[in-house]
């Protein structure tokens, strides 16, 4: 028996900042209708997907921040996407900064990720949960890395929803470094994980890591699709952005940790597999069976709150 879905991954080139959200939507609209041309029932946007990477400046007057983010998702700029994926039947993931209020009426900032059906509807939210970065300005860097200042850590955990025929998880760029990340959601089920990523060629901290990024990106991903016996399904927001490089290499990688299909330019362009969910089990009713083989009592530590390093 096989459950196979022919997905997409829409890699995305640079977001301008004068760019506005109708101008991105048009771009995105064009690649759904190129996977739903090619058979997709599925297609995956990057993080942050409807404007610039904008963490990558300081800003000091929080309504200059706000307007990079969503107040309503659909909201009039993105309805055209909700609309043309119920017409064309194709499911999207995509990434941006909600703005939202919680109960208390306080204004909350997540960097967010939603699944769609192919009948247009959200069926599952993710909230970023490792946000890499720092804080405060920090003038000594070519450019900055704000995400810990901009975005709250997101509150609904790792999560798996059914759709597509399985079941998926979601995760955003910085998730995709931590092992953590997959199992939570394989422990859950997931079969397939989507996720986007905005991730600059040049890491201050660390310059001498900066010819590494390309290999650090399918590294952590390859080993985590392997280890957990899942999909991963990757898209970049990539090219020069703003002055700064994005890397590019989305890719889809099979459960066994195989690279399927990936991305060999720095702009808008599609990468079709055809994913057959029943692939996970060559890895979970085997080498990472997680009933027989797993010793979750043996690594209390992992999940501890504090560590010594
Ligand atoms: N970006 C980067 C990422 O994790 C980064 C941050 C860049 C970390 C380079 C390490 C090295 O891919 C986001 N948006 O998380």
């Amino acid at each position: 028996m096989s459950r196979v879905i022919t997905a997409a991954v829409a890699q995305m080139g640079p977001v301008a900042r004068s760019d506005t959200r109708t101008q991105v939507v048009e771009r995105l609209v064009a690649m759904m209708r190129d996977a739903s041309a090619c058979g997709c029932s599925l297609v995956v946007f990057p993080e942050l997907a409807l404007t610039t990477f904008f963490p990558r400046w300081f800003m000091a007057d929080q309504t200059e921040v706000d307007q990079f983010f969503e107040t309503e998702m659909p909201g009039p700029q993105t309805q055209p996407l909700f609309d043309e994926a119920r017409r064309l039947k194709i499911g999207f993931y995509l990434g941006y900064a909600e703005l939202c209020q919680d109960e208390a009426g306080s204004t909350r900032h997540f960097n967010t990720s939603i699944l769609v059906n192919e009948q247009g509807e959200i069926v599952g939210k993710y909230r970023k949960i490792h946000l890499p970065g720092h804080p405060e300005h920090e003038p000594w860097r070519p450019f900055q890395h704000l995400e810990k200042r901009y975005f709250e850590r997101g509150n609904l955990g790792f999560g798996s929803w059914d759709a597509f025929g399985g079941k998926i998880g979601m995760a955003l760029c910085n998730d995709r470094r931590w092992p953590e990340t997959y199992r939570v959601m394989a422990l859950q089920g997931a079969e397939m994980i989507l996720l986007g990523y905005n991730t600059p060629m040049h890491y201050p901290p660390v310059p001498e890591h900066d010819h590494l990024q390309g290999f650090h990106n399918h590294l952590c991903m390859q080993a985590s699709a392997y280890q957990n016996g899942c999909w991963i399904l990757a898209a970049a927001k990539a090219g020069k952005e703003e002055g700064c490089d994005l890397l590019g290499q989305s890719c889809i990688i099979a459960p066994t940790g195989e690279i399927v299909a990936q991305a060999s330019t720095l702009e808008d362009e599609l990468i079709i597999a055809r994913c057959d969910f029943e692939r996970v089990a060559e890895i979970r009713a085997n080498i990472f069976n997680f009933a027989l083989h797993r010793a979750p009592e043996e690594y209390r530590i992992i999940s501890a709150a504090s560590c010594d390093a």
